[in-house]
């Protein structure tokens, strides 16, 4: 439980071309945000990045799809999307925007460092070209063939069904996505990152340095990119929706998306350090910051290969400490699709389930993907909610409060003696939780905190204090309420990084105060004799069949609409 260490936490800068989904939680913001609360509940200094992916031509499409402008959709979806994470308690220090001046900056003055250095190479090459709607086409404006897996809906710059960095040029029967019409072949200029004069640097850097220390899935991804050898990657697209190259033989030129994105996570920590009077080079500069990159797998090559070449190129900065990305949640046995709809929106689900944020934190937490694809499905979560979260936590919790109330009139009883091994036993989770996140196993942590609940629930159980009081043992029924207040009281500590909102209710019943982690020690208790809590309710609700019959209606009427 390291603290007084500077860590840099970002997470994916999600496209605003559409809402976000149960996927995007689970894979890149969620854990985040678990290990954001955690570290600053460590004494750390945390900034937690993020921020909107504004360029792109996934965007343009999305406007050329709703017969709008491109700036209304990036404002529409920036704050859907920044309204949701808030609701879910991701707790961003600074969610930006690409389309921030401060970002163009930014990325305008990583490109003329790298230009005046000769990192990139300047090629004229034949590039795919839809000739009805004079257009060239790259990334998500063409279509065909992934070379690797076969996938048919490959994009021009990346498979997503396989994550293969692809160039359009590799497709198989390229198809233009604007108009449907078999490309031509026409000449033009782009700025390409040589990513083979790389190669020593990342082999040092990731192959030797990281085995062991990255999780396999990434290891794996990059190692077997970099044996396949690495191609020079055009980061310049003709396009008139990005940054433009900082150039004047670049008229029309704009930068790749996935050049300028990760650069974001920079300029949204400029702005945040400007508003918060810190020094943003602490963040991205120093050698004793850590830098954790939280993403899904599809994103592996651009945050482990392509954005720490071009931080090596520019020589300034520190490169990532660890890449904990997520494989993929997958919906009722089904691959997650936003074209056919095939998902759970989350300001959908804040509407079907209101204030229960956290049992859905809770089932992506368990459930998380952190070294295969899961499932979700709707019945698993609600027995999670029920079994778990109701059943096991809110239940112990209830049944402490209202003996309490019961015994005590809601005061935390006086004790001659305690039972030093239980509270030795429940502090143990202290260590056990922290060491599970420390290695990025979420579904670890989250079921030791349950497993507190149950090692509670079990020392209640026999000790019975109902037949004790009913024999007038109030000594040993004091020390038995004690313990089980301060179990509850350390739960709601404990469960802060998982389920705030629920932890923050606890508090208040408790009338307590969240407390670092640094602190919780079994020597010095949380709660004392005397303190006067307040008059409890559920914590949880139970999730009943109809509604999870109405989820699941909805979600396969998408599929037939
Ligand atoms: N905008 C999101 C995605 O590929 C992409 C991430 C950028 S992180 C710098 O799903
Ligand atoms: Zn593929």
């Amino acid at each position: 439980m390291e603290k007084n260490q500077r860590f840099t936490i970002t997470s994916a800068l999600p496209y605003t071309n559409g809402p976000i989904h149960i996927g995007h939680l689970a894979g890149a913001y969620l854990p985040a945000d678990i290990y954001a609360r955690y570290k600053r509940l460590c004494e750390n200094d945390v900034a937690f990045i993020c921020g909107s992916d504004e360029h792109g031509v996934a965007i343009s499409i999305k406007a050329k799809q709703e017969g709008s402008s491109v700036k209304s959709i990036i404002d529409k979806y920036h704050n859907l999307i920044k309204d949701t994470f808030q609701e879910f308690g991701i707790s961003f220090d600074n969610y930006s925007r690409t389309s921030n001046a401060i970002h163009h900056e930014t990325s305008k003055q990583f490109f003329r460092k790298l230009d005046q250095d000769n990192c990139f190479e300047i090629k004229n090459t034949q590039q795919l070209y839809d000739e009805n709607e004079e257009q060239f086409l790259a990334d998500r404006f063409i279509e065909g063939e992934c070379p690797k897996c076969g996938f048919e809906k490959a994009y021009g710059d990346q498979c997503e069904n396989c994550g293969a960095s692809l160039s359009p040029d590799d497709l198989i029967n390229p198809k233009s996505k604007l108009s449907g019409s078999k490309p031509v072949l026409k000449e033009t200029k782009h700025w390409y990152l040589p990513l083979g004069n790389y190669e020593d640097f990342l082999n040092k850097w990731i192959i030797e340095g990281k085995k062991g220390i990255w999780k396999p899935n990434v290891y794996g991804q990059v190692k077997s990119w970099i044996d396949q050898g690495l191609e020079s990657r055009a980061i310049s697209r003709d396009l008139d929706w990005g940054i433009p190259i900082p150039r004047d033989d670049a008229k029309g030129k704009v930068m790749y998306v996935w050049f300028d994105a990760p650069i974001g996570y920079i300029s949204s920590t400029k702005e945040w350090a400007k508003r918060e009077s810190k020094n943003w080079e602490d963040y991205w500069k120093k050698s004793d910051t850590k830098l954790i990159h939280f993403i899904g797998k599809d994103n592996i090559v651009f945050h482990c290969i392509i954005f720490p070449s071009i931080l090596e190129a520019h020589g300034e900065f520190i490169l990532p400490e660890n890449v904990p990305a997520n494989e993929f949640l997958n919906l009722e046995g089904r691959k997650i699709s936003t074209s056919n709809n095939w998902a759970i929106w989350l300001h959908e689900y804040l509407n079907d389930f209101k204030d229960m944020q956290d049992s859905l934190r809770y089932t992506l937490t368990v459930n998380s993907p952190e070294s295969k694809d899961n499932d979700f499905t709707w019945k698993d979560f609600q027995s999670r909610n029920n079994n778990e979260l109701v059943a096991i936590l809110g239940n112990y919790i209830n049944r402490v409060f209202i003996l309490t109330e019961k015994y005590f009139n809601n005061v935390v009883p006086k004790y001659e003696e305690i039972d030093s091994n239980q509270i030795i036993k429940i502090y143990d989770y202290v260590s056990l939780i922290s060491s599970s996140l420390d290695k990025f196993k979420f579904r670890d942590a989250v079921n030791h905190l349950i497993d507190l609940a149950r090692t509670g629930n079990k020392y209640l159980a026999d000790k019975e204090p109902w037949k004790l009081y009913k024999e007038n043992n109030i000594k040993e029924v004091e020390q038995i309420l004690y313990i089980s207040l301060e179990t509850c009281a350390l739960i709601s500590i404990l469960s802060e990084p998982f389920i705030p909102n629920s932890a923050k209710k606890i508090r208040d019943i408790m009338d307590i105060n969240l407390v670092n982690w640094t602190r919780l020690k079994s020597t010095n208790q949380i709660i004392q004799p005397g303190h006067k809590i307040k008059k409890s309710n559920l914590i949880f609700r139970k999730i009943e069949d109809d509604e999870i019959e109405n989820q699941l209606r909805k979600l396969n009427s998408n599929i037939k609409g």
